[in-house]
């Protein structure tokens, strides 16, 4: 696909995605806006996977570790005919698959569950792992946010990583400098990110993560080097394509009243090219 045909797709998702929320009258719609774009190269230009066959055992794993923006991952997936598209309107209602985190059990396409931050790229580690003593090609890739890397437990799992040379293991930080209440920068500063997993042995790059080709390019399997894994810092923005939740706090899981809504949806929709 052209980054122009994945832009769109993600607009698409960034609309549904808001709609949900205001529906639901929750949700976490700044980390979602943050990470759409990636999970959107992800699903149509990076992974192997199928909805035909979800479990099928050479097929790419994802581990939205960043949980919490789980209805992202929903909205994608249903666009992967994992579930149906109308089952997006069920979110977080009771009785519903689609809870606030995601979970494996309940739902198809999920690879694990998550919600609580910081478990995600430990899992991942151990994915990967797998497939290297099965001698497999797949790949594992895992998504955090950057408040997350605050958690201990990442850095165990890098030091792990780096040390069983998991070089078939990507990890992405949606670095949008903000966490629940707080910037980053305010809270327990991690930047800069890339020199940190650098020094602990990881092969590290800096992208925009809004960059569709930037994404596609650097999460390509030829660019992959031996005997390290990746962290991929991707550079974003919370809220990224409305200008009133864009780099705004406040917007980490606030819902839009009706007015903000339609404002919201009205950029979204001027947006598609
Ligand atoms: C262990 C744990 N502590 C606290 C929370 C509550 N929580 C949910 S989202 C969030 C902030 C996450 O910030 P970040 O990782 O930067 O995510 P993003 O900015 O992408 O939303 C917190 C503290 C949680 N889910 N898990
Ligand atoms: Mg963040």
């Amino acid at each position: 696909m052209t980054p122009r045909e994945l832009r769109k797709i993600a607009n698409r998702i960034r609309r549904r995605d808001l709609q949900a929320v205001f529906e639901a009258g929750a949700g976490h719609i700044g980390g979602e806006f943050s990470v759409i774009d990636i999970l959107t190269a992800l699903y149509f230009e990076v992974l192997s996977v199928s909805a035909e066959n979800p479990t099928a055992p050479e097929r790419d794993r994802l581990v939205l570790s960043k949980g919490h923006t789980a209805l992202a991952l929903y909205i994608v997936l249903a666009e992967k005919g994992f579930l149906p598209q109308a089952e997006i309107s069920s979110f977080l209602q009771h009785k519903s698959r689609l809870n606030g985190h995601p979970n494996r059990v309940k739902l198809p396409g999920v690879e694990t569950n998550t919600g609580p931050l910081g478990h995600g790229l430990s899992v991942g580690v151990g994915m990967a792992t797998a497939a290297k003593l099965d001698g497999q090609n797949w790949r594992t890739f895992v998504i955090t946010g950057d408040g997350e890397m605050q958690e201990g437990s990442n850095w165990e799992a890098i030091m792990a990583a780096a040390h069983f040379k998991l070089d078939n293991l990507t990890l992405i930080i949606d670095h949008n400098r903000l966490q629940q209440g707080a910037p980053l920068a305010d809270t327990n500063n991690l930047a800069p990110i890339a020199p940190k997993l650098a020094a602990f042995g990881w092969d590290c790059i800096e992208i925009d993560g809004h960059d569709m080709s930037e994404i596609c390019s650097v999460l390509s399997a030829d660019t992959i080097g031996k005997g390290r894994p990746r962290c991929v810092v991707a550079h974003t923005n919370k809220g990224h394509g409305v200008s009133f939740m864009a780099d705004n706090v406040a917007w980490h899981h606030k819902v839009p009243n009706e007015e903000q809504y339609k404002q919201a949806m009205a950029e979204l929709e001027a947006a598609i090219s």
